[in-house]
């Protein structure tokens, strides 16, 4: 079944790849060796979420997969500094929930949060201006801009409603949120009249309150995909509370102390975090109750089970307002929304020493790489002459001159460090 209602997606992001850095000299009519004026690289631009207050789904993502951020343009002779590339603000709805797809990990929750960058764009290169320098003075390197980071995403929205309504169909959930709230579900005396969760904000006075989420009934079954199965839970997940709606007017037939278990040994199925969470019981079609002594057997299970019990009537509105005020006081005792914490691990650490240098030709020029490389790299600042003869001195004194060699390189020969390229003079 699919529905205009789009809650979860996979996408792939590109950040932007930093632009090289210029190799040039400084040439004027009467100055035949002008000094190096390479200019940088621009910064590859960012793929950056953003929330959108005026979503609450990911339909925009039916249409648009793939998202790209502007690479950084070239540096230019007279140190001309390439442009910046442009970041890839991507909108999602509040409650959006993004995951890594490769290990399936949490890398941000998108609520109540800043724009967020989730792919960084490659630094741009630097030009040879940098390296300039009273000993070297027309230094014939640059540094090629580095590639921006890619990814692919599991995005899943996990709408942000401290109560959430369950319960079997045509029990009166959607008219329930009618009632308390000013939103305008679907109502009809059919099965799975509401087939998509809706918010709707509760007022309890001027600057308090609380948002419910109404969602698609359940049914015995649900987690084997009978009925909306469980495709909508995710948006009561990280609800403070569940307000477990029964018609005690016996519409259709059934007892509403079963549908009250049916629905929870369901919940346990789905995830017995979820089935865990507080829950109130609300009795409604109280108007429809012929026997009023009828409601003793439900108010007993209530007491004996723990649990708060309230009878209304969404259709003539009797018990609503205690409703409301019962729901706010329970809600003052429980702890906030959940947010999901980022479960990205640190980078692993690189070694002391450089012991996985490995060394490949692509073309004319030698690319040479190894954690060991890529850590020492990090820490140079290539427009500073200690910091580069540092860098220079590391690579002797650690062996990976030597190696180089081993390996092949000749003088004279292009080699290219994590974008670095520069000449091999031993
Ligand atoms: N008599 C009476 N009927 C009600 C009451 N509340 C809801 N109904 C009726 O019950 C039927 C189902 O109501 P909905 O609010 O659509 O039920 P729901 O639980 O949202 O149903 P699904 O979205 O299909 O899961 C409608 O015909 C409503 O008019 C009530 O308090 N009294
Ligand atoms: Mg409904």
């Amino acid at each position: 079944m699919t529905y205009d209602f789009y809650d979860h997606v996979k996408i792939h992001v590109k950040a932007g790849k930093g632009g090289d850095g210029c190799i040039g000299f400084h040439r004027e009519k009467y100055i035949s060796h002008g000094g190096p004026d390479g200019g940088d690289g621009g910064n590859g631009g960012n793929v950056v979420f953003k929330i959108d207050p005026n979503s609450n789904t990911l339909l925009f993502f039916k249409q648009k997969r793939i998202f790209k951020a502007e690479n950084g343009k070239n540096g230019g002779t007279d140190k001309f500094h390439g442009a910046n590339g442009e970041d890839c603000v991507i909108l999602v709805p509040e409650g959006t929930v993004i995951k890594d797809v490769e290990t399936g990990k949490v890398i941000k929750d998108m609520s109540g949060c800043e724009p967020f960058v989730i792919a960084k764009g490659g630094k741009g290169g630097w030009g040879n201006k940098h390296f300039a320098t009273p000993t070297r003075q027309a230094p014939n390197f640059a540094k090629t801009g580095l590639e921006g980071e890619e990814k692919d995403l599991y995005l899943e929205l996990k709408m942000l409603a401290d109560v959430g309504f369950v319960g079997m169909p045509s029990v009166g959930k959607s008219t329930l949120l009618s009632v308390i709230s000013a939103a305008r579900p679907k109502i009809a005396a059919y099965h799975f009249t509401t087939l998509f969760p809706m918010l709707g904000v509760v007022s309890v006075s001027d600057d308090e309150g609380f948002i419910a989420a109404d969602i698609p009934g359940l049914i015995e079954g649900a987690s084997e995909g009978l009925g909306l199965g469980f495709d909508f839970l995710r948006h009561v997940d990280r609800c403070r509370l569940l307000v477990h709606v029964i018609d005690v007017a016996k519409t259709e037939g059934r007892n509403p102390l079963d549908d009250f278990k049916t629905i929870n040994e369901e919940l346990k199925k789905y995830s017995p975090a979820l089935a865990s969470r507080p829950q109130i019981i609300v009795g409604n079609k109280l108007d429809a109750v012929e026997d009023p002594s009828e409601l003793d057997e439900y108010k007993k299970f209530a007491k004996d089970n723990g649990y708060e019990i309230y009878f209304i009537s969404a259709a003539t509105k009797e018990g609503i307002k205690e409703l409301t005020y019962g729901i706010w006081n329970r809600l003052k005792t429980l702890p906030p929304i959940e947010t999901y914490e980022s479960e990205q691990e640190e980078t692993q650490k690189a070694p002391l020493v450089p012991t996985d240098i490995t060394l490949e030709k692509r073309g004319d020029i030698w690319f040479v790489e190894g954690n060991w490389l890529k850590r020492l790299m990090t820490g140079i600042n290539f427009s500073d002459w200690e910091s580069l003869s540092y860098f220079d001195h590391m690579l002797r004194e650690n062996g990976v001159m030597n190696k180089m060699r081993e390996l092949g390189i000749q003088d004279g020969d292009t080699v290219s460090i994590y974008g670095l390229q520069f000449d091999f003079v031993d």
